[in-house]
């Protein structure tokens, strides 16, 4: 019997270059050659709009057979979203969690409101106290299981994005916020993962990557084959690079991801 594996792709630096649209090149050959090897899926820690406009467009569910958007709390399975059964999930690994539902769980539900606004307060606190060279708008963007913070703001422009990625490897902008909302909040919980170019994600311990293998656990698939950029720690590949569940892979940008696979698959 021919084994039953799973391509399992990060979005940003993996398939596409932080927040930009696939190659159609590329595209093309995950469908019409990796496609007739194995199952396809992508992880990626943005919301599920995000992903589908990097990847050609919302017939994306249909295009790939598994999509976990923000780490697998939204899902989509052959065109269809899932809803996510909690109790199933939170016995699998969190077996004294009483915060558990049938249906969508989200942060606000996880965490408590009032607890909640004192992070997002503190946050916006902060921010009020740094000077950067640009600052735009949308500075926490609230998506249904984390919180994305960007120091600069969302909607900053393509040029000022990447200025603020060097910025910030000098400045150590995220990093030091990241440690200060640890020193503030200790209990709350959160895990904190710098995934792309001006912001991090903060989300409930276990809400990683890892999550959407909870989904793929029943699937019965003999390999699951992960390929992600940022698998160093703090990383938000990190986790489900280092799970045993997975074989990882760490590439460096598309075309290594595609040099990889072909290595892989004899293509
Ligand atoms: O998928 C990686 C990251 O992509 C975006 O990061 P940034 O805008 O900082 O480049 C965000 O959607 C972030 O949540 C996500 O982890």
């Amino acid at each position: 019997m021919p084994k039953k594996i799973i391509c399992l792709f990060d979005v940003d630096g993996t398939l596409t270059k932080p927040r930009n649209d696939i190659d159609p090149r590329f595209e093309l050959f995950l469908q019409q050659k990796l496609k007739p090897l194995c199952a396809i899926g992508l992880v990626g820690g943005s919301d599920f709009k995000k992903i589908a406009e990097q990847m050609c467009g919302e017939d994306v569910i249909e295009r790939y057979q598994y999509i976990f958007s923000e780490n697998g709390l939204v899902y989509h399975k052959n065109g269809k979203e899932e809803s996510i059964n909690m109790f199933s999930i939170h016995n699998l690994y969190i077996l004294s969690d009483i915060y558990f539902i049938l249906g969508r769980e989200n942060i606000q539900k996880h965490i408590g409101e009032d607890k909640l606004q004192k992070f997002i307060n503190f946050v916006l606190g902060y921010l009020s106290t740094i000077v950067l060279p640009v600052k735009r708008g949308t500075f926490i963007e609230f998506r249904t299981g984390m919180l994305n913070i960007s120091p600069i703001g969302r909607n900053c422009s393509q040029k000022e994005r990447d200025e603020f990625e060097i910025y910030d490897k000098q400045e150590k902008i995220r990093e030091k916020m990241i440690e200060a909302l640890k020193k503030e909040f200790p209990d709350i919980g959160f895990t904190y993962s710098i995934g792309g170019q001006i912001s991090f994600d903060a989300f409930p311990t276990g809400w990683d990557k890892t999550f959407c293998l909870n989904h793929l656990e029943p699937e019965g698939f003999d390999e699951i084959h992960f390929f992600g950029d940022k698998v160093y720690k703090g990383g938000n590949d990190y986790e489900i690079f280092n799970d045993s569940r997975t074989i990882g892979h760490k590439v460096l940008n598309p075309q290594d991801t595609q040099r990889q696979l072909e290595a892989l698959f004899n293509l």
